[in-house]
């Protein structure tokens, strides 16, 4: 596995260990937990996303929407069958991909024991990989700030997913931290962002007044937009009105998205910063004892496919 550009970010300690750590990932290996921490570390989010795309030539994000109905039974026995699935998914793909994003909603209808689960499956993840929060929160601002202080500071989530509804007040609590990101929700991949988000809004729909609005707050260059795969169409203007910022894709798989856009308008113009979410369509490639080789061999092939569109038209 190639090793990361371990910049001067950490003391010699604390970077000794984490090049320890990363021998230690080869492919297929056991992963140990990582210590738990809520140290924040002084490397901006667009620079942890940036070495994480290339050291592993990855846009791909993989969703940890896990499904207990559709948990192969054999896990059933092992004590706790979600973590037990997220430990074998993350053994089997963390090589294959830049970020793991987690729906709070498939940890939350767990009941009491669901949080415990998110915080063990992200000592899972190796350190130097993107972890996303997806809890679309936003709420007045005292409110906000509690959001963000479970998400960043308790969970210690890379980034988190926001809805801008309530507006800049109600975002703002994300935006504190350079080395946090927002992902602010733009157009959305589903039916219903035919909703309100197309809506014109002093002559222009109201998905790229947000994007517009969220380029304006992104001072501190923490905020990425999240746009459905499956608005192909729209992905070039909306790129156009934020050139540098990150972008989370996802609808691509079950969803229909499509791949070749993605990549094209989701990166920026050196062909980064774009993060292509898959969850169902790798989670459940096979719902047999052979899950956790099925979805690396899923991811191995979106990826593949996402390097192939990336040199098409980045070179
Ligand atoms: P799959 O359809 O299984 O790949 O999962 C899609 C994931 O992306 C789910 O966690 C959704 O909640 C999330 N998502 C969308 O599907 N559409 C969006 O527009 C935004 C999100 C998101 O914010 O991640």
């Amino acid at each position: 596995m190639e090793e990361l550009p371990i910049t001067g970010y950490l003391g010699e300690a604390a970077r000794n260990e984490q090049k320890a750590t990363l021998k230690s990932l080869a492919p297929g290996k056991r992963l140990q937990s990582r210590p738990w921490t809520t140290q924040p570390t002084p490397m901006t989010f667009l620079k942890k996303l940036q070495n994480i795309q290339r050291a592993h030539q990855s846009l791909l994000c993989i969703g940890l929407d896990v499904d207990p109905d559709r948990i192969p039974s054999h896990l059933a026995s092992s004590g706790n069958p979600v973590l037990e699935f997220n430990r074998q998914i993350i053994e089997a793909t963390h090589d294959l991909v830049c970020a793991y994003k987690l729906n709070l909603a498939f940890y939350e209808a767990l009941g009491e024991d669901g949080w415990r689960i998110v915080s063990e499956t992200l000592r899972l993840i190796p350190p130097q990989i993107i972890t996303i929060g997806d809890g679309k929160r936003g709420d007045i601002g005292n409110t906000s700030e509690r959001y963000a202080k479970a998400l960043f500071e308790d969970f210690a989530f890379d980034s988190a997913t926001v809805h801008p509804y309530m507006g800049y007040d109600s975002i703002e609590p994300f935006l504190r931290k350079s080395n946090r990101c927002a992902f602010v929700l733009v157009l959305t991949s589903n039916e219903g962002s035919r909703d309100f988000q197309r809506l014109t809004i002093a002559g222009k729909p109201l998905y790229e007044r947000i994007a517009q609005a969220a380029a304006k707050w992104n001072t501190r260059k923490n905020i990425g937009l999240v746009v459905g795969a499956t608005h192909p169409d729209e992905l070039e203007p909306i790129r156009r009105i934020a050139p540098d910022m990150p972008f989370l894709i996802p609808g691509v798989g079950k969803q229909g998205g499509d791949l070749d856009s993605a990549v094209r308008y989701g990166c920026n113009s050196n062909g980064e910063l774009a993060i292509i979410n898959a969850g169902r369509s790798i989670l459940f490639a096979s719902t047999g004892k052979d899950f956790a080789k099925a979805a690396r061999k899923e991811a191995s092939r979106l990826q593949n496919r996402m390097a192939r569109i990336q040199q098409k038209y980045f070179g």
